[in-house]
């Protein structure tokens, strides 16, 4: 087997590493880097470096465009974009999120005092399960975010559903969704908002940023008084605010990378089938595969091995330099400020448990070739396979 050794030759026993750099998880994705140079020039000429600028206001046309909504509000980061999308829903008391996601969902509501209520997942797609969400409405309920984890499509009709059923306010967290599809409905319009992040490490990146989605006018009125400290003119402040601007050099980033999108998403998917090609049969290696009707990014390689081996099998892609990760162990409700607000949590969480005990994330992307993605494929099943050996 290629680059693979016996377990004795294994980094961890002294040997060098199966390759001589660092693969990583999210590995910025950069296009044209001589188109964002020119760009760069053409915003020192101008002088003209944040608040709506020319960039961020092409920028906002043109994710808007792409997702197919009216209104692309673009912040300063994922984070801060779902604060103050949650502050114009005016949530409050309790809000429904799935406890498996990443931390800032959970810290985007705690962080604003409304309390985050955590709901169960379907272990078989890693989304909120729909049956749940409903068991875990109560008077206090204001909202439900739902979260299209590793790009796949959260159940957007049930939980719509649901959400009218209750009065509820639904939007979501699409923070790993640029460029998705729910069956054929491009993820952006979906809830009364979503909220993208355009962190270096996702598919589609402006180093920091995010944005939120809509197709209602007012609420995207509201999200553009609320990111610049209400203003409405020079002297004329209208509206409680924060600072949630967007700079010039990040749409600059946003501009020249959406041009590249379709070149990063197609690595991504040849990667993908790659390891699945690779992984095909190997007992005790689960890949999280994708719906036939959604048109996926493929920015997560996601597999599921037993809990009981998972840790010794990251710690052997560790030490053959393959970063590969724990997204999202240990689940929000036990990491400590959630662990010790909400210490019975786990007992309604037996999905989440199980899969953030059993997931790895795997490297991918276009700066790993084919040949990498097959050797990191052997080195997880050798690791799979002989785990007791170390
Ligand atoms: N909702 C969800 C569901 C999210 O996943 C996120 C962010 C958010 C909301 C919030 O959006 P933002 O406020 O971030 O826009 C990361 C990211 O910091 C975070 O953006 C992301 N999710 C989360 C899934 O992952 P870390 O601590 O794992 O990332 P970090 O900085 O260690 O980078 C991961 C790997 O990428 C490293 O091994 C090295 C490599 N890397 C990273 C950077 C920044 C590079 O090679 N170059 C780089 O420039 O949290």
């Amino acid at each position: 087997m290629k680059h693979v050794r016996s377990p004795q030759d294994l980094a961890l026993r002294g040997a060098p590493p199966a390759f001589a750099r660092t693969l990583h998880v999210g590995r910025p994705n950069v296009g044209d880097e001589e188109a964002f140079m020119r760009q760069v020039r053409e915003m020192f000429d101008r002088r003209w470096l944040t608040n709506n600028g020319p960039l961020v206001q092409e920028f906002e046309r043109a994710v808007a465009a792409y997702h197919g909504v009216r209104h692309c509000v673009a912040m300063c980061n994922g984070t801060i974009a779902l604060e103050i999308a949650i502050r114009a829903l005016a949530l409050s008391g309790d809000v429904l999120v799935p406890s498996y996601t990443f931390i800032a969902t959970a810290h985007a509501l705690s962080w604003q005092g409304i309390r985050p209520v955590f709901v169960d997942i379907d272990p078989s797609t890693h989304n909120l399960s729909p049956d749940a969400v409903r068991r875990m409405i109560t008077p206090r309920t204001t909202g439900i975010i739902g979260v299209h984890l590793w790009g796949r499509p959260a159940p957007v009709d049930a939980l719509q559903a649901i959400a009218d059923e209750h009065s509820l306010a639904l939007m979501f967290d699409s923070a790993h969704a640029f460029g998705c599809s729910a069956a054929g409905r491009r993820i952006g319009g979906f809830g009364r908002c979503e909220v993208l992040s355009f962190h270096a490490t996702k598919v589609f990146n402006t180093f920091e940023g995010g944005a939120v989605l809509t197709d209602d006018d007012g609420l995207a009125e509201t999200l553009r008084l609320m990111r610049n400290f209400g203003f409405a003119g020079f002297d004329d402040v209208i509206h409680h605010g924060t600072n949630g601007k967007l700079p010039e050099i990040n749409a600059a980033m946003g501009l020249v990378n959406l041009r590249s999108l379709p070149t990063f998403v197609a690595a991504n998917r040849e990667r993908y089938h790659a390891y699945e090609n690779a992984l095909r049969g190997t007992e005790g290696i689960h890949l999280l595969r994708h719906h036939v009707a959604d048109d996926p990014n493929y920015h997560y390689v996601v597999v599921e091995v037993d809990a009981s081996m998972r840790d010794k099998v990251v710690a052997v892609l560790h030490a053959e330099n393959v970063l590969a990760r724990k997204y999202f162990w240990p689940g929000c409700h036990r990491m400590k400020p959630y662990r010790e607000s909400h210490p019975d949590a786990a007992a309604a969480l037996p999905a989440t448990e199980a899969v953030a005990d059993r997931v790895i994330v795997l490297p991918t992307g276009p700066s790993m070739s084919i040949e990498d993605v097959e050797t990191v494929a052997s080195l997880l099943a050798f690791a799979v396979r002989h785990h007791d050996a170390f």
